[in-house]
């Protein structure tokens, strides 16, 4: 049974969708944020029944303390929809609002009945039991929710769209159709964020052999913790690892939902939510729903806290724990086992995400009883090792440091390596074919600099070499290009660090004398100022050395870093 009875499904009919859409023309709307994007499809669709809707204050009021709604149905998450102050302002009870994603599409009404304001430290000592930024929640909570929350009642009219593997993404409904067409009376669910190596393989088959259960395989789709591995990689090694299942015993379905990483709570809405999805069992592991480590290095939750919670009200949701240790290989026998079960002298191996990521990162092996062959070839492809992966070598100094100079030197022996696509950005190609409308003032030089970044990212991103040339006399926008451009490939930055005396009197453009007697206003060095890098990767001076030995002092950081060899 669904928990509260009945699944919802907040979609409307054709006759009263039409109603909502004429209505949404005189009503204000609300664009959603990726989380609320998900948390409506959930709601719409009857993963979070027996909710119809962003929860009101009385509801919230009841989660925070005592992990139930006002009428008593447990549920530990508060499932609510923030404004910023300003949109808070402009709406009130006994309005409708249309609700809409980033594009403008309308997917929902919401009948607002209550709006708050959210005071966040009792949130955030409720849900997550801590304040601590470094808990993703919690930063969330605090950076990017708005002041207030609107609660209230949902009509649907559309579900959000996705493009991407589509035949996998069941609605609780299609979920239950399939188990009861393919003759399944139990159902264990699995619940995860990362792929699936040899460990949660064993576990899973362990759950559906204990519980005499075909196994719902439900991975998260939709936010997980900043830093974890994109879900395209992830479905693509759960489709392999399908294979390695029995016939006919597994079904995959996505999740599109926005965890919170609220360790027990978090579990305990895990396990309702799979409840909805027909499940009768649920696979609990070792820190289920945690967010790993606090800023002090210890656990923001007991490993097994969310066992002790969910034991606890196993009966009255009607769903029953499968709970498992940490599973660890034995080498001598060549099997994976709860680490309870292995007496103490028995060699054991383990192998954590970040020594994981280490060895993608350096190319090296990955042991064959960590994972699967098939899961280590799509891991490969999505986190190639650094010779393999894109980079930008960012060049920043005056007018006649050399920047060009070196930047071409290094073009050519990129182009000599040819392991990879390179495209040099000199200042004067981006001036002449991307910001020709653009000036020398202070904004104008930000958005020539961003614009570089920009397509420099895009070439990064896409495995290629960036050499850009600018400027970029202003510490603020280079830090920005940093940030967008190391999500990618590596960043470069090179310090040309000829002093202002010397590219003066070299002057081969004649720009200098022109800006000393006042010719041109707001010269870099002269009268505007060049933010001198502090950290950069590396620094060369053309005052000492020549075009080529500057290259190859930068060729040797890149070879230090291993983005090539
Ligand atoms: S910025 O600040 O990064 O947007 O500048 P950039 O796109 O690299 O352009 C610098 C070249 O434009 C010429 N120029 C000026 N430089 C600095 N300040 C002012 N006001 C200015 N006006 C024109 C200058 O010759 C730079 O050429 P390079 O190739 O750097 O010598």
């Amino acid at each position: 049974m669904p928990h509260g009875g009945e699944l919802v499904d907040l979609m409307t009919d054709e006759e009263r969708n039409g109603v909502l859409k004429d209505l949404s023309l005189h009503i204000p709307s609300v664009v959603l944020s990726e989380r609320q994007l998900c948390d409506l499809e959930l709601l719409m669709n009857g993963t979070f029944s027996p909710l119809t809707g962003f929860m009101t204050s009385q509801d919230y009021e009841s989660v925070l303390d005592r992990m139930r709604l006002q009428d008593g149905t447990i549920w530990p998450m508060p499932v609510c929809l923030d404004v910023p102050e300003v949109e808070a302002g402009r709406l009130e009870a006994g309005q409708s609002v249309a609700l809409r994603d980033p594009e403008g599409f309308m997917l929902a009404v919401l009948h607002v009945e209550d709006i708050w304001p959210i005071e966040k430290e009792r949130e955030g000592q409720a849900v997550y039991g801590t304040m601590d930024t470094t808990h993703p929640g919690v930063d969330y909570l605090l950076h990017h929710t708005g002041s207030h929350y609107v609660g209230g009642r949902i009509e649907g009219v559309n579900m959000p769209l996705h493009f991407d593997f589509k035949q996998l993404r069941l609605s609780p409904l299609e979920v239950r159709m399939m188990c009861a067409k393919l003759g399944w009376r139990r159902t264990v669910g699995f619940q995860t964020r990362n792929p699936l190596h040899r460990a949660q393989f064993e576990m899973t088959m362990r759950a559906m052999r204990a519980a005499k259960a075909n196994l719902l395989l439900q991975p998260i789709v939709g936010r997980t913790k900043p830093g974890d591995i994109d879900y395209y990689t992830r479905v693509r090694c759960y489709q392999e690892v399908t294979r390695h299942y029995p016939p006919n015993m597994m079904l995959l379905s996505l999740l599109p939902l926005a965890a919170r990483m609220a360790g027990p709570r978090e579990a305990l809405w895990h396990a309702l939510i799979r409840k909805n999805y027909g499940c009768t069992h649920f696979i609990v592991g070792r820190d289920h729903g945690g967010p790993g480590l606090d800023k002090n290095g210890k656990p923001f939750y007991d490993p097994y806290a969310s066992h002790d919670l969910l034991s606890q009200y196993q009966d009255e949701i009607g769903i029953e724990i499968v709970p498992f240790e940490e599973m660890v290989y034995a080498p001598e026998k060549e099997q994976y086992f709860p680490r309870g079960e292995i007496s103490d002298d028995i060699k054991i191996k383990t192998l954590s995400g970040t020594e994981l990521r280490n060895l993608l990162r350096s190319g090296l092996d990955i042991p064959a009883w960590f994972t699967f062959p098939e899961v280590i070839e799509e891991l490969r492809k999505a986190y190639p090792p650094r010779h393999k992966q894109g980079f930008t070598v960012f060049f920043t100094g005056l007018s006649g440091a050399g920047k060009s100079t070196i930047a071409k030197v290094l073009f050519s022996r990129f182009l000599e390596m040819g392991d990879r696509p390179v495209t040099l950005l000199d200042g004067d190609i981006v001036r002449r074919h991307l910001s020709s409308e653009l000036g020398f003032s202070k904004e104008h030089r930000d958005i020539n600099v961003k614009r570089i970044g920009f397509v420099a990212s895009e070439i990064t991103k896409n495995r290629g070499i960036a050499i850009c040339a600018p400027i970029a006399p202003y510490a603020l926008s280079r830090r920005q290009i940093r940030e967008m451009i190391e999500s990618y490939g590596g960043f470069i930055e090179v310090h040309v660090a000829t002093p202002l005396d010397v590219c003066a009197e070299r002057d081969r453009k004649g720009i200098y004398a022109k800006a000393r007697a006042g010719l041109i206003k707001g010269f870099t060095g002269i009268d505007d100022p060049y933010e001198v890098p502090e950290k950069p990767e590396a620094r060369v001076d053309t005052t000492e050395l020549s075009p080529d030995e500057s290259a190859q002092e930068v060729l040797l950081e890149l070879q230090r870093q291993g983005y090539i060899r």
